[in-house]
């Protein structure tokens, strides 16, 4: 076998069904010819968010592989490796290398030298010999730690040559390690010791798929819960003791419990300064923090009790310290604490019914959201959002109530990200209904790849708030929008969806709405992919509390 077959080989043993791929990388064919199926997407980046939605949505078990050619290929794949370097999560990046003679001549672009920085490792194999330890080193990184992506280039003048011997490749294993349980006695004591606990939830719980952990000592504590966007749906959001998620926009009672909070317990969070997530004071509180990542203590946030490992092991650890603390009783706080959230949410939540059931036109994004909300199936729905405004007004108001049926980011963020994310959780759940929520800027950034989804059969149903500006930008950029009109964009996406062969609907009354939903899942269960393109206003309100990205609340 060459290089190619070996690490096709290699692929389908670690579970791979699917390679995403943009030609031309010889892998491609020797996945083939395996039986591993190739997704040829229309851009690289797509390629990659896909890849990353495969690895999400199996909680990194499979990791989800990208190939593409050197030179451009490579060079256009930045931002997807990029993405998932700075969301954690775990990939397998294949490009095509330059031969050996000329891998170092320039203007060449190295993969390995260029990625450094967006990669838990990059190697560039030299030697037939060195694929089968390459891989097993890259697929142990990606899965292990803080997951992430790792990069082998594979020279032009390489993928045909023999490997030597029989290929002795046995899967990688997740492995997971424990913290000192001393400290997690000493975290049981001061959770207990609390007046104002608060529990935040990061998606190390996901990777660790610790949800029924996280339910069972949540209960036992009844302290209230929040997450952060790539820790969304870790928590049943109909659940009374959920606060909703944070991030730029957020239900009033994460904010309020965020404040006065004594004691904080983040489980599975990297508590990342960032300006698309809750921001803690730190002041007068005591963080416990469970993280994969050593490194994470102390980063940002002041750690008291350092609970360095996996969040299931954890949580069953923290469960049973408590449980021997409290002799196995709730103290029956719980009433307390529901009616202390009911009263900062529900508030907040009549605030809100306005745009949430508006009929203007131009159309309110959040009537749509909650349009959706009751056409959707919610439990069986993967939703994600775009960048700016689509997450800043999806995040606060739906409520995911099953794991991994939220995926939010926001550690970078980039504009049209969501389509890829869909399509890859479309691949990997085909009986669910994936819908990614987006604006004009985003559709102009990734949009083209609908097509992949008509020519693939991948039917998501995709979300378009259509007001024809970067809206969010408007106020920021007050001279160029008055001046040059910097602001607007234009289009008609609906006809544009319907000339790829996709079903679309372009909604302009809010008693249209509904409708057009149920008529596009409907497309999606026939295989057909939807794009509901929604004329939306330019009027911009989030439910901000604290100083979002923009360094201002609103
Ligand atoms: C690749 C990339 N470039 C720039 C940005 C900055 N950015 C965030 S939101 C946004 C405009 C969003 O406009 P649109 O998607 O139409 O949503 P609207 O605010 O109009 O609802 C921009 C330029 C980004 N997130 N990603
Ligand atoms: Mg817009």
């Amino acid at each position: 076998m060459n290089v190619a077959q070996v690490t096709a080989e290699i692929l389908k043993r670690e579970g791979t069904e699917n390679l995403f791929a943009y030609p031309l990388n010889p892998l491609t064919e020797s996945a083939a010819a395996a039986g591993i199926r190739p997704i040829i997407v229309r851009q690289e980046r797509i390629g990659l968010h896909m890849a990353d939605a495969v690895s999400r949505m199996s909680s990194g078990e499979k990791v989800g592989v990208f190939c593409q050619q050197s030179g451009p290929g490579t060079e256009n794949s930045f931002g997807g490796v990029a993405q998932a370097w700075s969301e954690g999560v775990p990939l397998i990046v294949m490009p095509g290398g330059y031969p050996r003679s000329t891998a170092w001549v320039k203007p060449g672009f190295s993969a390995l030298l260029n990625f450094q920085h967006v990669t838990k490792s990059a190697e560039m194999i030299t030697t037939p010999e060195q694929i089968v330890p390459a891989l097993r080193r890259a697929y142990t990184q990606a899965r292990n730690g803080r997951p992430g992506p790792c990069l082998i280039e594979v020279p032009a003048d390489m993928w045909n040559v023999d490997v030597p011997g029989t290929l002795d490749y046995v899967p990688t294993q997740r492995f997971r390690s424990a913290p000192d349980p001393a400290l997690v006695d000493k975290a049981a004591a001061a959770l207990i010791a609390a007046q104002r606990p608060l529990i935040y939830v990061g998606q190390g719980v996901h990777y660790a798929k610790a949800w029924p952990e996280l339910l069972k000592m949540v209960e036992l504590l009844e302290a209230p819960v929040t997450t952060s966007l790539e820790g969304k749906s870790a928590f049943p959001e109909n659940h009374p003791l959920s606060l909703g998620s944070g991030g730029v926009s957020m239900p009033r009672a994460v904010f309020q419990h965020v404040q006065d909070a004594d004691v904080v317990f983040g489980v599975g969070a990297s508590f990342t300064a960032t300006g698309f997530g809750i921001q803690f004071p730190t002041r007068n509180k005591v963080f416990i923090h469970n993280t994969i990542e050593a490194g994470d203590i102390n980063k940002n946030i002041p750690t008291a009790h350092p609970l360095v490992g996996d969040s299931k092991l954890t949580l069953a650890m923290l469960y049973d310290a408590l449980h021997e603390r409290l002799k196995g009783r709730p103290r029956g706080l719980t009433p307390a604490v529901v009616a202390r959230i009911r009263e900062q949410n529900a508030p907040w939540y009549q605030q809100w019914r306005p745009y949430l059931t508006s009929d203007d036109a131009p159309l309110s994004p959040y009537r749509v959201i909650a349009d959706l909300m009751q056409a959707a199936d919610v439990a069986n729905t993967i939703i994600t959002h775009d960048a700016g405004s689509p997450r800043d007004e999806l995040s606060p108001f739906w409520k995911p109530v099953t794991p991994l049926s939220y995926i939010g980011w926001g550690k970078t963020t980039q504009l049209g990200y969501g389509l890829g994310l869909a399509m890859g959780a479309k691949i990997a759940h085909p009986d669910r209904l994936c819908v990614n929520v987006w604006g004009d800027a985003a559709i102009g950034m990734t949009g083209m790849d609908f097509e992949t989804c008509v020519r693939d059969r991948i039917p998501i149903l995709s979300i378009l708030f259509n007001n024809h500006a970067m809206a969010m930008e408007i106020r920021n950029m007050p001279v160029s929008t008055e001046r040059y009109h910097s602001t607007d964009i234009s289009g008609n996406y609906a006809d544009w969806a319907r000339a790829l062969g996709g079903y679309s609907e372009r909604v302009t009354r809010a008693d249209q709405i509904l409708h057009a939903l149920r008529n596009g899942i409907e497309a999606t269960k026939n295989g057909q992919p939807a794009l509901l393109e929604f004329i939306t206003t330019r009027t911009k309100i989030y439910s901000t509390f604290q100083a979002g990205y923009q360094g201002k609340a609103s």
